[in-house]
Parts: structure tokens; sequence; C-alpha cells
């Protein structure tokens, strides 16, 4: 009797990754608190398993800004570490690679990408679909927009009009000292009943409390993200003071930060990320968290290509997914995207979740090659 556990197929050998880093220009520049973007800096990795290739994107940013990693620290944490970690390693499934990569401390992102490789290359390999391997219910997900901080009211209010147009389910604008109270009066006033909420990026502080109060006139659906990057206690202060719903983004590192906020009181809801959480298995924990203690899920974006934004898709259709996330078009970013078709919004603002094997995109490896500014083989 064969004993299915070490049933050689079911086993995945990870024989080399290959890192990639694509130049790829925003169409319009993305502003937050932190900053502006104007051109994105993209890590895609390649884990290759014995004819199998999964993909996945590292979602660091161009500089150590919305955390510490950035795109040279995720580079060089991968080629020096993570990756000497896996490689000839065989694992029976994506979720065994964490506990390989785990006495590298932090280094989320750099993580995420691996093990996100892995569980594209686990879709392929076992010829389903990704969002099914993930464990997800929904054939198609609510989208909402995130839009940056403009040089203008009026450029925002435009851009808010394109984006209700399209059909999207909620808006979000980036807030900050000086671009909060105005911008959201103007925004309600013209269209009173949209669900729209605002993500601070960390902009405030307990002196900015008393101004944070006023956010409670708007009916946000939240206030994302208002105090430091890494604080669960003082937004516990904050939200006993708020009608508003906090949502947590920056402050939730892992599934034991989601039971802290959660427990401390420090937010009603929780932006899921899976490269900011380490991986799709962290993902997951903090979703089933949630889902338990009935606090309501989104996935969030980090400007991603096609490859980050069909796994954000994938991850949105677990059951606790139940507000619009910032999942959105690929044309909202980019001029051409790298996978075709290219991620679509419905004019309902939804997207419809691909029956097929994998993430349902299949990836335009000339338009990589081309866009690609330097890529090592590693094993
Ligand atoms: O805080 O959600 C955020 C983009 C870069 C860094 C942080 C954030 C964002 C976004 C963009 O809000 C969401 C998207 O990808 O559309
Ligand atoms: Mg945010």
């Amino acid at each position: 009797m064969t004993d299915p556990v070490n049933h050689p197929a079911e086993q995945m050998k990870i024989e080399a990754i290959t890192i990639r880093e694509l130049q790829m220009p925003l169409k319009h520049f993305f502003e937050t608190s932190f900053g502006r973007t104007t051109s994105r800096r993209v890590v895609l990795v390649t884990a290759h398993c014995e004819g199998v290739e999964g993909w996945a994107e590292c979602v660091a940013g161009e500089g150590p800004f919305f955390s510490y990693e950035w795109i040279e620290t995720a580079w060089t944490t991968i080629r020096d570490f993570l990756a000497p970690a896996l490689l000839g390693e065989k694992i029976k499934e994506a979720k065994d690679s964490p506990a390989l990569m785990s006495t590298v401390r932090g280094h989320p992102m750099a993580k995420a990408a691996l093990e996100n490789a892995l569980w594209d290359a686990e879709a392929r390999q076992k010829q389903l679909p990704l969002w099914k391997l993930l464990g997800g219910t929904r054939n198609e997900i609510a989208c909402g927009v995130s839009i940056g901080i403009q040089d203008s009211h009026d450029q925002l209010m435009e851009k808010i009009e394109t984006e209700l147009a399209a059909g999207y389910q909620r808006i979000k604008v980036k807030v900050k000292p000086g671009w909060d109270m105005e911008v959201l009066e103007k925004i309600r006033k013209r269209w009173p009943d949209i669900l729209l909420s605002c993500d601070a990026n960390s902009a405030y502080r307990p002196c900015d409390f008393e101004h944070l109060h006023k956010f409670d006139e708007f009916n946000l659906l939240m206030i994302e993200q208002p105090l430091w990057d890494d604080d669960i206690f003082q937004h516990a202060q904050l939200q006993r003071e708020l009608k508003t719903s906090i949502c947590l983004d920056e402050s939730i590192r892992h599934q034991r930060d989601a039971q802290a906020a959660i427990a401390l009181e420090a937010c009603r809801i929780i932006n899921i990320k899976v490269g900011r959480v380490g991986g799709f298995s962290e993902a997951i924990a903090v979703h089933d968290l949630c889902q338990a203690q009935d606090i309501p899920v989104w996935c969030g974006g980090m400007l991603e290509t096609g490859v980050g934004r069909a796994h954000n898709v994938a991850l949105s259709t677990l059951p606790n997914f139940r507000l619009p996330g910032d999942v959105s078009a690929s044309k909202r970013y980019w001029g051409e995207d790298i996978v075709e078709p290219e991620i679509q919004v419905s004019p309902r603002g939804t997207i419809p979740v691909s029956k097929q094997v994998g993430t349902g995109y299949e990836l335009k490896k000339d338009l990589i090659a081309r866009l690609t500014t330097r890529s090592l083989e590693i094993g």
C-alpha cells in the first residue's frame, strides 16, 4: 500500500528560484501621507519545482516608507537567506514553507513572495484554481478603489466621479493633516450616500485626537491606520473616543497582532495584505481569527502588477472578506499589465473569479523580459 503522504507526486522539490526586478511607470502618480510614487520597481519571484513554475510578486516599495522593507532589502534577503533556506527542500504543500524561512526575523514581504510563488506552483501541480486551494468560497469579489492625494481638490473630485461611474462599490481617499476635513466635507456634500472611507497611513498623533473627532461627521465606513505604523495601544484609546470604526493596516503584521488589536478593541475592521503579513498562510490565519471574532476583513493593495493583483483576487474569495477591497482594475495603474487578460472590473464593481487552474491569468513573458532591469537565478 502506498502512503499518500510520502507519494512523490504529492511533493514539490524546490529546485531553483528566479528573482527579477521590473521598472514600470504608473499611469498617474500615487500619493499617500508618506510620499508620492510615480514609477514602480517590482520584484517578481519564480519558484521552479520539477517542471512546474509558480510566480509571485514582492510588494515591497521603492523606499522604507510604508514599512521598513523596500526593494533592496527584499532582493538581498531573498538572495542571501530566504531562497537558500528553500533550495533543495521537498515540501508537501506551500504552507510548509514558512517554517523553513522562520529563522529570518521579519522581512514579511520578502517571505510572502517566496511562499506565494509556492502556492502558485502547488495550484498548478494539483491542477486547481489557486482560490480553491486557499479555501475560497466566492465566485466574484467586491471592489473598491484607493485614491491618492492629488494636486487639487478638483482633481480628486474628478477622480472620484470617474471611479463611481466605473461601478466601484467603495471609495477610499488618502488623508493627512491639511488634506482631510475640507476634502471629506466636499465629497460628502456631493455624494452623501456613497460608501466612503479614508486612510491616513499613520499621519496623526494623540495631539490630533480632537481633530479626528470631527471625522465622525462624515459617516465613514472606517478610518484606516490613523496613528503610528507599529501601534495598537493608542489606537485602542482613539477607538474608545470615536464613533467611526478604525481599520488597522500597517499595525497588523501577523495573527498575534490581530489577536491583540481585537482584544484591546483597537479596531473594528482589519485590512489584510498578504505581503504585510508574510504570505498566504498567515493571511489565512488572520482571516480565520477575524472570522471567529466577528471582525470583517478586506483585501488591501500595494499598487501591484497583475501578478500580485491576481493573488489578491484569489485571497479575497475567502468568506470573511466581507467588505469591498482595494483590488481594482489593471488599467487604473498600468498602460499595459504583465498578465493577460488584464484584471477587469465589471460595471457592478466586481471581479469574477476564474475557474481555471492557477490564477486564471497568463504571464506576458515577452513584456516581462522587456521591462526587466535585473534578474538572478538562484539554485
Ligand atoms: O495603505 O493601503 C495602503 C498603496 C501603497 C502603500 C499603502 C497603501 C496603498 C494603497 C493602494 O492604498 C491600494 C491599491 O493598490 O490600489
Ligand atoms: Mg492602508
